[in-house]
């Protein structure tokens, strides 16, 4: 789902001016001919269902341009949940539906009066009571429809991710994980030597013998679960929801600056149903001597994809 596609949400102002002068425009040009009522009943008449299309078509535009909960992967929803204020997100949603409800009912009952008015003075007064209740109508949902465009800017920022073998890429900043999903990726997500460039989360993908695996590189954690910031809890539930295969990036230099004990200390508090790899980065920085004190069990880049391999087999054989 690319959550970047959604058009901006109007604001109340700016549908209330739109449907009011493309309504003007439109009879602009006509003449009145013949019966003399009629024709100004039916000049009224057309106002009032130009105005009613127009509001009709762009809130439903809103329903129907935010993606909906059921048709996408589960880990979207609980996103949602994390990054947005929920019920006020429902909330906006029944609201635009509460206002083309009301635009309706109110473009049929002014309908109805239009027809019924004895001459100029009533049927002038009936339109401008329309469009009084209208935008009174469209003016209440006005927080609603800022809330919506204050929940796109945020959705913008939402990584695309596809159900499908996910491996997580995770560990202190700087350590090196977005190096490592670009070498197994091939993409070119940015890398500096400062921490805390992944700013948002980075998505690769990669075949390894014929098996699709999505890859995704989080913003670096720290290890402080009770005060994580708004990117860090995403990190946290792309690890915890999406994941297949967990793999730690462990530097082995210390030139992150964080130290061995600090990163032995996270990778211990990994838990959850998927398989941890670890995986040595900065070996070409670090002296021999000291990489003969990691367990065996640390991956080197060849070793490690043979065993995401492995994994992405046997999940799919499942
Ligand atoms: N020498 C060396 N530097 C690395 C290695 N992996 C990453 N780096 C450097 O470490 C810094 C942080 O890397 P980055 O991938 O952005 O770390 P992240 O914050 O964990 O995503 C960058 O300057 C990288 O060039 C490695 O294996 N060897
Ligand atoms: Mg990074």
């Amino acid at each position: 789902m690319n959550f970047e596609k959604i058009p901006p949400v109007p604001s109340a102002d700016f549908l209330l001016d739109l449907a009011f002068r493309q309504a003007r425009e439109q009879v602009a040009g006509r003449r009145l001919s013949g019966d003399r009522k009629k024709a100004l009943l039916s000049k009224e008449r057309s106002k009032l269902d130009s105005i009613k299309d127009i509001l009709i078509t762009r809130l439903g535009h809103i329903l129907e341009t935010f993606p909906k909960e059921v048709e996408l992967p589960s880990f979207y929803p609980k996103l949602f949940h994390l990054t947005l204020d929920y019920p006020q997100f429902k909330k906006s949603f029944g609201a635009v539906h509460w206002a083309i409800g009301k635009v309706r009912s109110l473009h049929q009952e002014y309908g109805k009066k239009l027809q019924r008015a004895a001459g100029w003075p009533e049927l002038r007064d009936m339109s401008k009571q329309f469009y009084g209740r209208l935008s009174s109508v469209i003016k209440q949902i006005s927080q609603n429809l800022s809330y919506l465009e204050q929940c796109r800017q945020i959705m913008r920022m939402y990584p695309d991710i596809k159900e499908m073998f996910t491996v997580c890429i995770y560990g202190f900043p700087n350590v090196g994980k977005t190096t490592l999903l670009n070498t197994l990726t091939g993409t070119k997500a940015k890398v500096a030597a400062y921490s805390f460039t992944t700013k948002s989360i980075n998505v690769g993908y990669c075949t390894l013998e014929g098996i699709k695996i999505q890859i995704i590189d989080v913003p670096g954690t720290l290890n402080r679960p009770d005060k994580m910031n708004l990117i860090e809890q995403q990190a946290e539930l792309v690890r915890t929801d999406l994941a297949k295969v967990i793999v730690y990036v462990f530097d082995a230099s210390g030139e992150s600056g964080y130290s061995l004990e600090q990163q032995e200390q996270l990778l211990q508090k990994i838990t959850g149903p998927a398989p941890v790899l670890t995986y040595l980065s900065k070996t070409d920085i670090t002296p021999r001597s000291a990489l003969q004190n990691f367990p065996h069990s640390f991956c080197s880049y060849s070793h490690l994809t043979a065993e995401i391999r492995k994994c992405a087999k046997a999940k799919l054989s499942d």
